[in-house]
């Protein structure tokens, strides 16, 4: 009952989600660790949201531990505890991808869909790092699976229509299952115009068109061994980008994979799992739609990833055991072409990303340790070889000229450790954590040349010899939980050494006709980060539920300067009614000033905003078809507001209209 109207299951902590794990822990002695955001559902894309065609962006956003940054309609980039790509990892059914984007148009995030999702989970800090070296965290988006059940043919449509941009949602599903096989097909397309701000404010080049198509299909070759494949093509054309001076005619994404399982391979082994992937992305970006531009760019981009791991899990007596082994080879190649104006001077070629291939192997262990009822130890600790090397002759050539010693390649140790303990009795859960974790410069850090950077107006130059990234982790939460109510408080600390931020070198000068400058990426001594969040959620009687969160973070450098897109106190409560096949909710969310902002990163102090949603849905059901109706207004009273991650302050849509209709036979 309740467990409808929720949006959110935050973390296994809260509502009857935690009742359902209590249950589980009593048989399995396993506390989940990762919060799980639920996307699609067995028969029909997600039933529990609010707004069921929401893009990926949006589901993730509701994660305290995730806030996105926005440089338009499109392709937001996620953080997870207020850091960005390069501090973490993404990744799709555990499968590595990597953008193709040197302006980090394109997030592993943008290249799938919620129709072939079932969820994301976010784990946080070296909690990822089964995923691979990271920072600030992980998110693993599961592909959705019918499995081999014996549920035979499914078949879904939805629509949808958003009034502010035009949206335009369509999407079908064909999924066929049985005991020994299943097929899985989705394909989804969105297509929307520029969006107005509040007070109807059009923000140009806000548009965009995105297909996805999807096929998963597996065979069991065994009662104990089956093998499953999966095949994702996405592609968009004709985004805009309104914080950036350029936009994408397309960025297309082709994602493979082959798996092998094995249940019960030996006697002390209860699961096997094997598989290769490859991804390929191409990125075209370009400023033919601007009017006036200095000077002419093309800049497209190119990112090839091979990669397997393998991975076994046991449990023996009082341990849960995982060993996950993996590697990955990737090739990161971007080029920069300027057409000058006039006709008789030589156009200007180079490349941003010298073809870099990044190769990394990498070993994981990790041991859940039951060591009484109530008390559970998770230990984990991770090792690996990370190499990269700059394969474009010319491309090394130009680096030589800051670099002359810079060697055509860099190995690298990364290793992580974490260590946390949990206490759980009756209705209380208390957990603690200390983690240790390191990571690689990116392509962009190491090897960048000349990316204009549109928030601070410099061009970036990478640093080769950039020292590995160290971070020590302090996390801790607690939480009570009734059975009309529970809260939850968490916070973690990250004390980053060596942490890599470009720095303004006045000796150099920009290429970007009108740049304030050139920045090199430098290391800072260290800088903190310190995340906070408070979520309740309150049951006032079998139709009434209410929930709400507040989050907070801080960033600081060794000299106590202000780190960039650090969050700013941000609110959200919501009040669901439920009652048979109909829910309503009505929702306030919004943020404090952004008082304390980096200057030398562009940033400004971003004003307070506050926002109401409503919706409505309601399901009806017909022998076997079922077909939700889901309505909302979203930013009812049309405010004008961005937020403190919205690039080069552009502001947020306005008022919105939606309709949502998902169509199921089963
Ligand atoms: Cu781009």
């Amino acid at each position: 009952m309740k467990k409808l109207a929720f949006i959110l299951l935050l973390c296994p902590f809260l509502g009857n989600e935690l009742i359902a794990q209590q249950k589980e822990i009593d048989t399995t002695n396993y506390i989940p660790m990762k919060e799980i955001i639920v996307i699609g559902d067995k028969r029909a894309v997600s039933q529990k949201a609010v707004k069921s065609l929401a893009t990926v962006d949006e589901y993730l956003e509701r994660s305290s531990k995730i806030s996105m940054i926005k440089r338009g309609a499109y392709a937001w980039e996620p953080m997870i505890n207020g850091m960005a790509t390069e501090r973490t990892v993404i990744t799709i059914d555990g499968m590595r991808i990597f953008s193709a984007c040197t302006d980090k148009m394109d997030p592993v995030t943008s290249y799938v869909e919620i129709s072939n999702l079932s969820e994301a989970s976010i784990s946080s800090g070296q909690e990822g790092a089964e995923y691979g070296a990271t920072i600030g965290g992980a998110v693993n988006m599961e592909l959705h699976k019918t499995g081999f059940t014996e549920s035979g043919w499914n078949i879904g449509l939805s629509s949808g229509l958003e009034s502010n941009g035009e949206q335009k949602i369509a999407g079908a599903k064909l999924d066929y299952a049985e005991d020994s096989f299943f097929l899985n097909t989705d394909f989804m397309y969105r297509d929307a115009e520029n969006y107005y701000a509040g007070g109807n404010q059009e923000v140009q080049y806000s548009q965009f068109t995105k297909y996805n198509f999807s096929a998963v299909s597996g065979v069991r070759l065994s009662e104990h061994q089956t093998l499953q494949g999966s095949l994702i093509f996405d592609k968009a054309t004709d985004v805009g980008y309104p914080a950036l001076p350029m936009d994408v005619s397309s960025a297309e994404a082709v994602i493979t994979s082959l798996k092998y399982e094995h249940h019960k391979p030996i006697n002390y082994i209860d699961h096997w799992e094997t598989k290769i992937y490859f991804n390929s992305i191409e990125h075209i970006m370009d400023d033919s739609k601007r009017p006036d531009v200095p000077i002419r760019m093309d800049m497209p981009g190119w990112s090839d990833t091979y990669g397997f791991y393998s991975k076994i899990s046991t449990s023996l007596q009082r341990h849960e055991i995982k060993v996950n082994l993996s590697s990955f080879y990737n090739k990161s190649l971007a080029e920069m072409t300027m057409y000058p104006n006039d006709p008789n001077e030589k156009e200007m070629f180079m490349y941003t990303w010298p073809d870099v291939r990044t190769f990394y192997t990498g070993i994981f262990l990790e041991d859940r340790i039951r060591l009484t009822d109530y008390l559970h130890l998770n230990l984990s600790g991770s090792l690996g070889s990370h190499t990269n090397s700059v394969e474009s002759k010319s491309g090394l050539q130009s680096l030589r000229i800051f670099y002359p010693e810079m060697a055509e390649e860099k190995q690298r140790i990364l290793t992580g450790l974490s260590s946390k303990l949990q206490l759980h009795h009756k209705d209380f859960v208390y957990a603690m954590g200390l983690g240790y974790g390191e990571r690689a410069p990116s392509v962009s850090e190491g090897y960048g040349f000349y990316l204009f950077n549109s928030f601070d107006g410099f061009d970036y130059i990478g640093k080769p010899d950039l020292l590995n990234e160290r971070s020590v982790e302090l996390n801790t939460s607690a939480g009570i939980n009734k059975e009309r109510w529970s809260i939850i408080a968490s916070g973690s600390y990250f004390h980053i050494s060596n942490y890599i931020l470009g720095k303004p070198d006045p000796t150099l000068s920009p290429m970007t006709i009108g740049a304030n400058g050139v920045k090199v990426y430098e290391q800072l001594e260290y800088a903190s980060l310190f995340n906070t969040d408070l979520s309740l959620d309150f049951l006032i009687d079998q139709n009434w539920n209410f929930n709400g969160k507040v989050i907070y973070n801080y960033g600081k450098d060794y000299n106590k300067e202000n780190l960039p897109l650090v969050q700013p106190f941000t609110y959200y409560s919501a009040l669901q009614f439920q009652k048979g096949f109909f829910s309503a909710e009505a929702s306030v969310e919004g943020a404090l000033k952004q008082s304390e902002f980096s200057r030398e990163f562009g940033e400004n102090e971003t004003p307070a905003y506050a926002m109401v949603n409503l919706s409505a849905s309601q399901i009806l059901y017909l022998n076997q078809q079922k077909m939700t109706i889901k309505v909302g207004a979203e930013n009812l009273f049309d405010t004008y507001y961005s937020t403190f991650s919205d690039w080069n302050n552009i502001p947020r849509r306005g008022r919105n209209l939606f309709v949502n209709l998902n169509y199921v036979v089963f």
